[in-house]
Order: structure tokens, then sequence, then C-alpha cells
């Protein structure tokens, strides 16, 4: 289509600036309560925050980190890095400063922003508008950090081909439309909530109702004024217990969107039940964006995470090669969705690779006759807890640190809320039996998301022959842990 190629062409700002420009009137923010910003407004405001970052130094390719509460203020400074040409480096407010001091290490930003009231002031002084800096489409735009089965994060590249291309196709996949008015709930520091939901109602220049947390009862009061609806499986679980989730508060809605994490089959089976709506379950992740997506017209089928994007193309892989169609093996992605590698690790980006190109996802899966993906696991440690991904080696290696343990193992477990949680498995040091308290200070370094909502003292953890401790074993023997 000429639109993807125009939106990849001269960078993802050039496309939005194209979006936005015939709908300068139009309602984009409403902030229930709080009033209400027009595209117009945040063209403006983006445009101030481009000129405040260039007072600042920031010039096109510069990162610019920002550690800050959802907001307007940081929405309009996400479009005024992309306008200037730098690279949007978006943090979890829940970083502890130890984090953080990792982050500006390893991509040397030319600002670090982490002070609403200092954007919010810089943004109210008036400076001359600036256009905006013409990129290219392999030009980065954004490294998201993601953790790793062992060391520090890696900074996830995405170029404004990515972001172009990705939210071009979603816009047109989910059917968006001018007079869709999407509730937004989500963190805007992750790829699902800024590039998934924010990016892909500003092309269709269509209303956001914009709430700063996800609270069951505020997503509810706005519900019946909303056609989209976009969450990770915990927020439709406590929609649910919430009460009040129903055919009535759905009446306008047209799409309800799953990701981040896997949906049971039981919640997806429960969402229809109550509201009449079939959730659209898609899958991605901050490396590739989406990948694949449940169809807006046609059978959503629970468990599954649906077919390839358009342009995307997905293979599943067994142990030594060779295609596996109707079997579990490695899910592999290619296409322009995926982004260059991690940021200065050629290493980690080359680990990532096969020989012949594709991005290896780490998520075991099987394909059905249709195309159809079906996720089964994954092939390492990774947690994710309500739509956060946790990586246990940190925290073991923090625990063990702490001179009242021998070891330890972290696991995800089934979690009825969370989908999953972290579990610690702690031997401890001389038979002094344990403290719990005692023992989550020893991960003050460490963003409270992280942290075991669960520490269970064992006598010695479980280990083959070869002495690797055997978390599948954790897994089971404690998977009512959470449950009960
Ligand atoms: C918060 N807490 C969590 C947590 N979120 N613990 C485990 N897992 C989580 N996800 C803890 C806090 O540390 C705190 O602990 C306590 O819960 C209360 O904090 P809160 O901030 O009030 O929590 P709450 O508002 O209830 O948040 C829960 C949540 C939120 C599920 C609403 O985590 C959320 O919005 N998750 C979505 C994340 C997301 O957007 N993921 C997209 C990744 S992109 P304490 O101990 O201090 O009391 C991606 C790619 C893709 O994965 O395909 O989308």
């Amino acid at each position: 289509m000429a639109g993807q190629t125009r939106g990849v062409d001269d960078g993802f700002f050039g496309l939005l600036n194209r979006r936005f420009e015939p709908a300068l009137d139009r309602p984009f923010l409403r902030l229930p309560g709080a009033g209400l910003l027009t595209y117009g407004d945040i063209h403006e405001r983006s445009a101030l925050a481009a000129g405040w970052l260039q007072s600042q130094g920031v010039t096109p390719g510069d990162r610019v980190l920002a550690q800050l509460p959802k907001s307007v203020d940081a929405v309009a400074l996400y479009l005024g890095v992309l306008r200037s040409g730098a690279v949007y480096v978006p943090l979890n407010p829940a970083y502890t400063e130890a984090e953080v001091d990792w982050f500006v290490s390893d991509a040397e930003p030319a600002a670090v922003v982490r002070d609403a009231a200092a954007v919010a002031a810089g943004l109210d002084q008036a400076r001359p508008r600036t256009g905006y800096a013409e990129r290219g489409g392999d030009d980065l735009a954004a490294l998201v950090y993601t953790s790793g089965t062992t060391g520090r994060p890696k900074g996830a590249m995405l170029t404004h081909a990515n972001l172009a291309g990705n939210a071009l196709t979603l816009s047109e996949a989910w059917a968006f439309q001018p007079d869709d008015v999407l509730l937004h709930t989500l963190p805007i520091f992750h790829v699902h909530g800024l590039m998934v939901a924010l990016h892909t109602a500003m092309l269709s220049a269509c209303e956001v109702i914009f709430l700063e947390r996800f609270h069951p009862a505020a997503v509810l009061a706005e519900l019946p004024g909303a056609t989209v609806l976009m969450g990770v499986p915990t927020h439709y679980h406590r929609l649910l217990a919430h009460g009040g989730f129903d055919a009535a508060a759905c009446d306008g809605i047209r799409l309800l969107v799953s990701g981040s994490a896997p949906m049971t089959a039981a919640l997806h089976g429960a969402v229809a039940d109550s509201t009449g709506c079939e959730v659209l379950e898609r899958y991605g992740m901050s490396e590739t964006l989406m990948i694949t997506s449940n169809p807006y017209d046609g059978p959503r089928v629970a468990g599954t995470v649906g077919c390839a994007l358009p342009g995307v193309e997905v293979r599943v892989v067994r142990d030594g090669g060779g295609g596996a169609a109707g079997r579990a093996g490695m899910v592999q992605v290619r296409g322009p969705n995926v982004g260059p590698g991690y940021w200065r690790r050629p290493d980690a980006t080359a680990e990532s690779r096969t020989d012949d190109g594709w991005f290896v996802t780490g998520d075991i899966g099987r394909l059905d006759a249709e195309g159809r993906l079906t996720l089964e696991g994954r092939a390492g440690d990774m947690i994710i807890s309500g739509g956060l991904n946790v990586y246990p080696a940190e925290i073991e290696q923090a625990l063990d640190a702490h001179p009242a343990v021998a070891e330890s193992a972290v696991v995800g477990l089934e979690h009825p809320d969370l989908g999953e949680a972290v579990a610690a498995f702690v031997v401890a040091e001389h038979d002094a039996g344990g403290d719990p308290g005692d023992l989550a200070a020893a991960l003050d370094n460490l963003a409270r998301f992280k942290h075991p909502k669960r520490y269970t003292f064992v006598d010695e953890l479980p280990r083959n022959a070869m002495g690797k401790v055997l978390k599948a074993e954790l897994r089971t023997r404690y998977a009512d842990l959470f449950c009960d």
C-alpha cells in the first residue's frame, strides 16, 4: 500500500505528521474529569518538547531516556523525541536507582528525563516551533530494554520502519477508524501501551480515553464510551472479579484485545460468557513488535495467538532444524517488524538470529494447518507476571549474595490474578531457618514487581546428575502454591 511505503520512507514522525495535519481539531486524549486535548494541542506540545530537547543539546540519533509516570506530557515528550530525530528509551517508573544507573551507562543518553515537573516547566516555556528532523526507515527510533536469561538488560533496537510498518499493519488488521474511541489503561513505557495501543489510535486520529492507571472501577466507568480496549490478561481477570464487566458495559465495544502474556482458554471463555465479546489475542515481543493476531473477522480461537500478520513470516523449528507442521518447536520470525538487534550487543544480536536470518523468539509453539500459532511455553526461565517480564537470574544472584542464603532458585508459578507469579525457593545457610522480610531487603536494588510473592525454605534444591537445578520439578511440585 502506498501509505505504507511513504510511512517508512520519511520516518515514523513523518507518517504521524501527515495523519495529524487533517485532524488537528479532533479530540485525542480525554482525561476523565480533567479535560480533553485535541490532536492539535498534542502536536503543538510535541513541537515544544522537541524545542526543549534541542535546547538541552539533543541532536538526531541521540538517546533520550524517559522514566516518567503516564501523563499527557510523557506522550508529548515521546512525540517530541521522534520529532527531533532522537531515540526514545522508555523506562518503567518502578525501576530503582541502581537499575536506572545501568540503563544510563548502557544507552549513554544525551538527556535523562525523570522529573515530571521539569518536563511540564520545560514545555510551558514558549519556544520557536521547529519542523521535524527527517529520518529514514532504517534510523533508530527507540530502544526498549529487555532482560536476558543471564547478565544485564539489553536494549532492543526499533527503527522508524519497524514502528511505521507495524502500526499501519495493526490499524488495518483491527479495522481502526477515526470514530473509534480507545480506552487506554496500559502503561506507556512498554511496547503494548505505546506502540500497539497509542500508535494504532494515532494513525487513525481517533479519540483515546487516557487513564493513568488500571483501576477496574475507573475502567468500567469509561467502558460504555469506548469502542476498543487493549489489556493484559490480568486486566481482564480483574475486570471480571470486580463485577459489572458485562454485555451492557460492553455495548459500544467492537474489539477487546489481549496480549503480553498468555490468556488461558478459561479466561477467554469467562470474558465471552460475561460480555458476549470474544477477546482477540495477539502475540509480540519488544524485539519484533507484533507477530501474530487472531482475526478481526473470523473465529478467534481461545488459547491460540492467531496467524502471522500481513508481511510477517512465522515458522516453528525443532531441535536439529527442519519445519515441524503440527509439532511443537521453537518459534522463529522474519519480517519488517523485526528490529535490527540489541544496542551495542553484536554477540547477543547474533545469538538471537539463525544463520538464515530468522529471529529466535525463545517461545515454544506449534502451527496448525491454517498457520494458526499456539504457544506452549518458553525455552528459558523467563516469568511473565501481570504482563511484565521477570528474569530469575537477577533475583537469584541478589538472594545468593545474602549471608543467610546458601542457594536459591526462582520460578514462575500459576497465579490466579497475575497469570504467573514469582516464587523463590531458598536453602538457608547453617540451618538458620529464615526470615522472608530479611530476604526481601536483599532485593532493594530491584524493582518491586520482580520481588518474589512467596519465599519457601527448603532443605535442598532438586538437581539432576550434572548438578543442574531442576526448575521444572519445582514448578510441578509447587504448582498450587498460589492457587490454594
Ligand atoms: C505491580 N506489581 C506487580 C505487578 N505490577 N507484581 C507483580 N507483577 C506485576 N505485573 C506490584 C507492585 O510492585 C506493588 O508491590 C504492588 O503490586 C502494587 O503496585 P501497583 O502499581 O499498584 O500495581 P497495579 O496497579 O495493581 O498493577 C498491576 C497491573 C500492572 C497488572 C495492572 O502490572 C500492569 O498494568 N501490567 C501491564 C504491563 C504491560 O503493559 N506489559 C506490556 C509489556 S510489552 P508492593 O510489594 O510494592 O506492594 C510486551 C510485548 C507485547 O510484553 O507483546 O505486548
